[in-house]
């Protein structure tokens, strides 16, 4: 059976034109950082001016939600990045955190109309959280970059915004 994990674009994606947000939590910030580093790879990789893409940070995933969605607001981003790491441990936090950050991203991205990408990291390990955060084409900052650049490309092309 064929691995159905991920279908990248096969086209070359140029971010050029495009401004986008990172916002990023500070829990779990070794990990957290290489999802930045892994995000900001794949806009240069596209050619985003370093200019054009704007780093907020928060405490925790649970407070990524209304960040994105002021960045969202603001209409000065094409896209909003959102990264995180949550990982299981013996608090019910975790179910608590993990959704809201999930449901609330999602809304604000609806509520604004504007792509906000989920790179919240949702791990029963820390090294299950680590093998996301790899220096390679699977860390998940990497990859919510690369479909950030797709729908700002994809919105701007189909509805001219
Ligand atoms: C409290 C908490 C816990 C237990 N675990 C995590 C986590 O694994 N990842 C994360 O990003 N944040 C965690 N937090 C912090 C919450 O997201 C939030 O910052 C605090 O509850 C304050 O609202």
């Amino acid at each position: 059976m064929s691995s159905e994990k991920s279908q990248p674009r096969k086209q070359t994606l140029a971010a050029s034109n495009f401004r986008f947000a990172i916002v990023a939590s500070r829990w779990n910030d070794a990990i957290v950082s290489r999802l930045i580093e892994g995000a900001q790879k794949a806009l240069k990789q596209a050619s985003a001016a370093d200019d054009a893409v704007e780093l907020f940070r928060v405490p925790g995933a649970f407070e990524i939600p209304l960040c994105a969605q002021k960045a969202a607001e603001s209409r000065r981003f094409d896209a909003v990045i959102c990264l995180g790491v949550v990982i299981r441990g013996d608090t019910p936090h975790f179910e608590y955190i993990a959704a809201s950050a999930a449901r609330g991203i999602s809304e604000a991205s609806l509520r604004t109309g504007v792509p906000l990408l989920f790179g919240v990291i949702t791990a029963d390990n820390a090294a299950q959280a680590q093998s996301r955060s790899r220096d390679d084409e699977n860390n998940k900052g990497y990859e919510a970059a690369m479909a950030a650049i797709e729908l700002a490309s994809l919105y701007s092309e189909a509805f001219n915004k």
